[in-house]
């Protein structure tokens, strides 16, 4: 099924907004979020592996041949770094590693290049925004005190490094080495990581701690270097586990009905909601759940477990059985959002992936009968006739839908899905690690002296 849904909505991006950056599935034109500059194509790029794995040849071919001929770099852009790298040098990175297809691995060796100048900032902890032709950089308005945010220059790692080890090229490594020497340096408030971190001064802002949005990632790329480096990168590993550690003690908690969830932390006070976003940790603890002191593995996949049973009951306890943004814990609710801007859902991975992951790593059926749920809604309520968008309130009765079919719908969601249907030899974990935007990266091998090698 997941197949014939990756049809629908390439197809349909194909016919109505090739070469732009998304599609808008209700008015049938193109979509352009501001996060890619007037870089285009966010769709063709992000898709680009999960058209591969699905074994869709005719239509990796023309996304291969549009790649080669359109996709430019050499543009006025002001681009999210963030984004752009997990998304765009992610997406081709993948291609590359899966296909062998030489165009991709220059093409993401010319945009790793263009990024190089955010680090351009006197701790080397990178501007969230940057003009790719001027090479200016600058943070988000918003930002607590003109910092940078953790998840951003924290999910930059598993990336760079692939692009020196495909371009023999050692400064994209060294800037990622880089951030944690800083971060490393720093005092951490109950052994927390703050969400905000001013590139200047290399002082925290606000302390507002979330594994959620704008925390999120960070902690899954100090797991997954780890694992990406054969179980090397012993800095990582002790940087993960720490950190989980304190997110156990200060965010994780349970609620009355016995629903575990991970709160979001605000200078030590706790706000008890959980994201959608938060939904991703539960496949992440799992994951670590082998690299735990062996006492602990038990328990990192029974933590896994009850985050993932704790997202589906935020699906189930909604009208159209998709999850909203945010839910909440308190106010006499549980795993139910109260706010009417947290009631939307905009086809994003998270809990899915969750599924996927613990039924890797355990088998319980449970977790495809999940997963098969969230097909039956996406295909009630989600699917129109110009593609899949997402949906304004899942407690209402009627769809409205927000007229956006998100990239990482194609290259996370319907992934995940086809993953989690799928036998366990398709990539294979001790082989494949996934960036945050659902690319699969090999594993570095100890014994891989040089890309060819790795090829093989
Ligand atoms: C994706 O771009 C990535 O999964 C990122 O880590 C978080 N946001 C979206 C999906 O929700």
């Amino acid at each position: 099924i997941s197949l014939q849904m990756m049809k629908h909505a390439w197809d349909n991006y194909k016919r109505y907004a090739w070469g732009l950056n998304e599609l808008k599935p209700i008015s049938k034109q193109g979509h352009s979020s501001n996060l890619f500059g007037n870089i285009q194509g966010a769709t063709i790029v992000d898709a680009l592996d999960t058209l591969y794995i699905m074994e869709m040849k005719e239509e990796f071919k023309e996304a291969k041949e549009w790649v080669e001929k359109n996709l430019d770099f050499n543009v006025n852009a002001e681009i999210s770094v963030f984004e752009v790298n997990i998304r765009f040098v992610g997406g081709l990175l993948s291609a590359y590693y899966l296909s062998g297809e030489e165009v991709f691995r220059k093409k993401a060796v010319e945009l790793g290049e263009k990024l190089l100048p955010a680090f351009n900032t006197p701790t080397g902890i990178p501007w969230a925004l940057l003009n790719i032709k001027s090479g200016i950089g600058r943070n988000w308005p918003w930002a607590s005190g003109g910092s940078s945010i953790l998840a951003e220059f924290g999910t930059l790692h598993l990336e760079f490094v692939h692009l020196s080890h495909l371009s023999g090229n050692p400064v994209f490594a060294e800037k990622v080495m880089n951030i944690r020497k800083v971060l490393n340096r720093l005092d951490k408030p109950e052994g927390l990581y703050p969400n905000y971190l001013n590139p200047s001064s290399g002082q925290w802002g606000q302390h507002h701690v979330s594994i959620g949005g704008l925390g999120d990632s960070f902690y899954e790329y100090l797991l997954k270097a780890w694992l990406m480096s054969d179980k090397t990168d012993e800095d990582g590993k002790k940087m993960y586990y720490d950190a989980v550690q304190a997110i156990e003690t200060h965010l994780i908690r349970k609620s009355s009905g016995g629903l575990m969830y991970i709160a979001e932390w605000k200078g030590g006070l706790l706000e008890h909601k959980m994201g959608h976003l938060t939904c991703f940790a539960g496949g992440m603890f799992a994951l670590g759940a082998d690299g735990a002191p062996s006492d602990k593995t038990g328990h990192h996949i029974e933590l896994g477990a009850e985050i993932a049973r704790t997202c589906h009951e935020s699906y189930d306890r909604t009208r159209m059985k998709l999850g909203p943004e945010a839910f909440r814990f308190d106010g006499g609710v549980e795993a139910i959002a109260t706010r009417q801007n947290e009631k939307y859902y905009i086809l994003r991975p998270e809990v899915i992936e969750t599924y996927m992951y613990m039924w890797r790593l355990t088998h319980d059926p449970k977790y495809r009968e999940w997963g098969w749920e969230a097909v039956e809604a996406l295909e009630k309520h989600c699917r129109v006739d110009g593609g899949y968008s997402g949906i304004r309130d899942v407690y209402n009765n009627r769809e409205s839908h927000d007229d956006v079919q998100q990239s990482f719908f194609l290259s996370e969601t319907l992934k995940y899905l086809y993953l989690l249907f799928s036998e366990d030899d398709l990539l294979p974990f001790e082989h494949w690690v996934f960036n945050t935007e659902a690319h699969p990266l090999p594993v570095l091998h100890k014994d891989d002296g040089n890309k060819e090698e790795n090829q093989s």
